[in-house]
């Protein structure tokens, strides 16, 4: 029986393997990794940094597919395992308010959060610089696009499962316009989806080494009896280039911009081929997870070296343990972040 518990439905389908025998890791792989390879689709070379959602007693997703032309653009898939995906042929027909066709001009790094009735899909995308995109859908058949919550530049945005405090809210990372050498976690809310403010920085790089360049939000926050679980990306340079881990950390359930455990361990960093090797070299990149409330097993989904999708597991006890009994936090970490 968990001790921590995950404040979610529960999920007892969704894909599980146990942790292997002898590890002491905090997430485990898939044995079936990367579960997504290369050339998925016609016009489709690499599909990577993409984000699942149950759905109708199976699971549904956005990926990012690297078209052959080297743009990026959203594509929707099924699963009736949460493992082995089948894609729709044509990238999702987004439209605006009016119904009329609305394409983003490139659309990359997808999240896909059900808030209440509605799933939201949130991605970086051209607003005369990267910036996000959000649309919304109930159907999975039309995905009608919002308003763009901030100017350039920002990326890795992603909803919050739930309003707090009667607020949508929002964790992203402003950002520049190029491969950004530096980048922090904020925090934004919204009374409708369509105008953000009340923005609060979450947290900074840190001197850990495996973060101390840049950081960016991951998979949805996750419910807990200990705070909001965040799956994180943390990177650091080298003199060979960027290398991204996955982190940890544990946000207040009411004032999520407080940290209240931050783990200075990463919690998956490449070591596997389809992470070390691909179209960008050492790369994990979290985007969704799955999760049980009964059991406490969670499920990671994470982009490989910007050319695959891995699947790690862990479950709630484990992975909040060792946060905590990992955890450093810095002054700005734990308060409002509000200057
Ligand atoms: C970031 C984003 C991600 C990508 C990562 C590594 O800036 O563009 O989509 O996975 O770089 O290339």
């Amino acid at each position: 029986m968990s001790e921590v518990k995950l404040l979610c439905p529960s999920l007892p389908d969704m894909p599980w393997q146990e942790k292997p025998a002898g590890s002491t890791a905090p997430l485990w792989r898939h044995t079936e990794n990367p579960i997504i390879s290369r050339n998925p689709l016609p016009g489709v070379a690499r599909i990577f940094n993409s984000a699942v959602a149950p759905y109708e007693g199976g699971f549904i997703g956005v990926f990012r597919g690297e078209q052959t032309n080297g743009v990026p653009h959203i594509y929707l898939g099924r699963s009736q395992d949460g493992v082995h995906w089948s894609f729709d042929a044509e990238k999702i027909p987004f439209v605006d308010k009016d119904g009329k066709p609305a394409q983003p001009v490139y659309a990359y790094d997808p999240r896909l959060v059900k808030v209440e009735d509605t799933y939201y899909v949130i991605w970086c995308q051209d607003f005369y610089g990267a910036s996000i995109g959000v649309a919304k859908t109930t159907d999975f058949k039309t995905f009608t696009r919002l308003e763009n919550p901030f100017i350039p530049f920002n990326r890795n945005a992603v909803l919050f499962p739930r309003r707090i405090g009667g607020m949508y809210t929002m964790l992203s990372r402003p950002s520049d316009s190029g491969h950004t050498p530096f980048g922090d976690i904020f925090l934004s809310q919204s009374p409708d989806m369509e105008f953000w403010g009340r923005h609060r920085h979450v947290m900074s790089k840190s001197d850990n080494w495996w973060e101390n360049l840049k950081i960016g939000g991951g998979a949805a926050p996750i419910e807990t009896s200990e705070g909001w679980l965040l799956f994180y990306h943390g990177v650091t340079g080298t003199c060979n280039g960027y290398v991204y881990s996955i982190g940890g950390a544990i946000l207040d359930i009411d004032e999520p911009s407080r940290v209240l455990y931050r783990c200075s361990n990463f919690l998956l960093t490449p070591e596997e081929w389809y992470e070390e090797r691909g179209f960008v070299p050492n790369v994990c990149f979290p985007c969704a997870t799955f999760q049980d409330g009964d059991t406490g097993r969670i499920a990671v989904y994470y982009g490989c070296a910007d050319s695959y999708v891995g699947l790690a597991f862990t479950t709630v006890d484990q992975v909040v343990g060792y946060i905590k009994a990992h955890s450093r936090t810095s002054q700005t970490d734990c308060e409002l972040g509000a200057r």
